[in-house]
């Protein structure tokens, strides 16, 4: 889990990986190295850059994403091809959708879990006012809808309950077993890439 100190560290290793990071897109795109910014002007400007500055959500998604690429996303889209599979569903305890393995879920799945998860970040910004309306149909106390009112939205989605059950665990950041807002916005994210 992110510590205190991760905005420090994410800047260090941002800087410090910025050369290969350039190399990597220079190749994937074929992009000339000299259509980027001076390296190490960049670095420095990095340098004096404020991650501290950033918005709470964006450093929240920071933490979430970085969660995700680490484990999260290889399970979920594990769990996708069983359910695409036909194979025998895995217990997942998650949150609201813990104790309704057989629900009414039976023949929804996805393609491709780690879709647009570089962008995630841009794009639950973009999409939030459109997930705020949402939210806000779902009677929020103290802003935050609770499990089972979110849930009742979740499953429109049609997606197994073992592949909510984990977004859940991911949009709910804090573990209180309710969505704020942008916890809200990023399990409506998780639910449209799967
Ligand atoms: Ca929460």
């Amino acid at each position: 889990m992110p510590t205190v100190f991760g905005k420090d560290n994410k800047k260090k290793e941002l800087i410090n990986s910025l050369g290969e990071i350039y190399s990597r897109i220079e190749k994937e795109h074929q992009i000339s190295p000299g259509d980027f910014p001076n390296l190490k002007k960049m670095q420095e400007q990095l340098q004096a850059h404020d991650l501290n500055k950033f918005q709470p959500l964006k450093m929240k998604l920071l933490d979430a994403v970085d969660d995700m690429l680490a484990h999260d996303i290889a399970h979920l889209m594990v769990l996708v091809r069983q359910e695409e599979t036909q194979r025998p569903n895995q217990v997942v305890k998650g949150g609201a959708f813990e104790g309704t393995m057989n629900g009414p879920f039976g023949h929804g799945y996805g393609e491709g879990a780690g879709e647009g998860i570089d962008e995630v970040e841009w794009v639950v910004a973009r999409d939030k006012p459109m997930y705020d309306e949402i939210f806000y149909t779902l009677s929020p106390v103290n802003g935050k809808v609770t499990g089972a009112n979110a849930k009742k939205e979740m499953v429109k989605s049609k997606l197994p309950n073992t592949v909510l059950g984990k977004i859940w665990k991911l949009a709910d950041i804090d573990k209180d077993g309710m969505l704020d807002d942008e916890e809200f916005a990023l399990a409506n994210h998780l639910i449209k890439v799967n």
